[in-house]
């Protein structure tokens, strides 16, 4: 009796002021002290800048605004170059007629009045082996996720494979990789097919050192907008809970299940500085996670305007909305959360494209860097510092275009 009362003023006492209790404080302790104690994180760090937003409102009324749209300057990605067609094959080979000047984007609109010749459609699976189809986390099997998450644990125990600043593992290159390309990967015209490299080097990296033989889960964030921290993969059996900010704004480290302990090296920000995976969910930010953002970034016409909505509106929302190192742009992907949050974003992009395949599929826009003004074209290279071969955006445009060959359950 004494001792469950003990226990139950002790978490109490963890509740209100959890920081405060030193790790062996002598109380008389039940069970093991890092069951009780959720070790709490100051949030600063992880927030320096954050994820940029734009409001839903505005997103909406942006969207009901005519885009700038000219299908003249959508470049089919076997047109006029080395002809050694491939992916498309010989369907989808024509480039739109009228379409010459592609590296300026100078539109030469000769007959704009004439209807472009329908090109055939890419045939989805042509040149695409190994396809392999992303299940939402709900529809995929519990045996398979829990593949899942060891392959990532795996991921974590094994070495650094090379010269990626502050690694301390495998799984760290990855995050070491983002970090150090940060600047060049958001804010972008390449952040989706940059991204969408990053997911695809992630899986292969599984595949091949950790023996995972399942597909890259993706997780339907507006079935759970508003309530994340109950969101299905935050429990100990897979990614660990995602507790809310703390009344006094902190987060909490992860501190029972398969990632209990998991210590990041890289970040916060720019910085190496050991730190706890941590989250702190926001649901005021989650519940903006909705289905009509998504269909408001959605009904751009435009890519660059599409793309800008999506990373500063769901993207970020989902990121800040998770917080702590979800809410680190630099180092995020140290929160495994990051790849079926970013598959996310993903599928938004790709059902984006599939509404207009002709216009959408290999239509890209905005520029190379943050503020500049080189245009990003389907020949701009996307690199992951040596954890695969660079590619070109083009590449990475259909996801069953051959070097990528996967596409969404729904
Ligand atoms: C998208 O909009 C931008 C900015 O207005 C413009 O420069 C670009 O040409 C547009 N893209 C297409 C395909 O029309
Ligand atoms: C990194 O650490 C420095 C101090 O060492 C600090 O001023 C800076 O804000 C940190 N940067 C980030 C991005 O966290
Ligand atoms: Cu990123």
């Amino acid at each position: 009796m004494r001792a469950s009362f003990a226990t139950t003023a002790l978490c109490g006492a963890i509740a209100a002021s959890a920081a405060a209790l030193p790790p062996n404080s002598g109380l008389p302790i039940l069970r093991p002290i890092e069951e009780l104690v959720d070790e709490l994180v100051d949030l600063t760090p992880f927030e320096s800048g954050g994820f940029e937003l734009i409001s839903p409102q505005q997103a909406k009324a942006d969207a009901e605004k005519p885009d700038h749209f000219d299908p003249f300057q959508v470049f089919w990605p076997h047109g006029h170059d080395h002809g050694h067609g491939h992916g498309g094959g010989g369907k989808a080979a024509g480039h739109k007629p009228g379409s010459t000047s592609q590296a300026t984007g100078a539109p030469e609109l000769a007959s704009p009045a004439t209807p472009t010749p329908t090109p055939a459609v890419v045939t989805p699976k042509k040149g695409c082996s190994g396809f392999r189809e992303r299940k939402e986390w709900r529809n995929v099997p519990d045996a398979d996720k829990l593949a899942f998450v060891n392959a990532i644990k795996c991921l974590m125990r094994n070495p650094s494979a090379g010269n990626y600043p502050g690694s301390k593992s495998r799984w760290e290159d990855l995050v070491s990789v983002h970090q150090q390309l940060t600047p060049k990967i958001h804010m972008v015209g390449q952040f989706l097919p940059w991204h969408r490299y990053y997911l695809s080097i992630f899986e292969s990296i599984l595949r091949q050192e950790c023996s995972f033989n399942g597909t890259l889960p993706w997780w339907d964030e507006t079935k759970d907008a508003g309530h994340f921290s109950t969101a299905p993969m935050f429990t100990d059996a897979y990614l660990g809970r995602a507790p809310v900010k703390t009344n006094d704004g902190r987060g909490t480290c992860v501190n029972s299940g398969l990632f209990k302990g998991t210590v990041l090296h890289i970040g916060p920000g720019s910085n190496f500085t050991d730190h706890c995976l941590s989250r702190a969910v926001d649901e005021s930010l989650t519940s903006e996670v909705t289905m009509d953002f998504v269909k408001s970034c959605n009904a751009h016409a435009n890519y660059t305007n599409m793309e800008s909505c999506a990373e500063m509106g769901p993207h970020a929302y989902g990121h800040n909305g998770i917080g702590a190192v979800m809410g680190d742009v630099a180092s995020s992907p140290g929160d495994p959360s990051f790849f079926l949050h970013h598959a996310f974003v993903d599928h938004n992009w790709r059902i984006w494209q599939n509404k207009d395949v002709e216009n959408r599929l290999y239509q890209i826009g905005g520029f190379t860097t943050q503020g500049g003004n080189t245009p990003v074209t389907l020949d701009y290279v996307l690199t992951s510092n040596g954890l695969r071969p660079d590619v070109k955006v083009r590449d990475v445009m259909d996801t069953m275009g051959g070097y990528l060959c996967y596409a969404y359950d729904y």
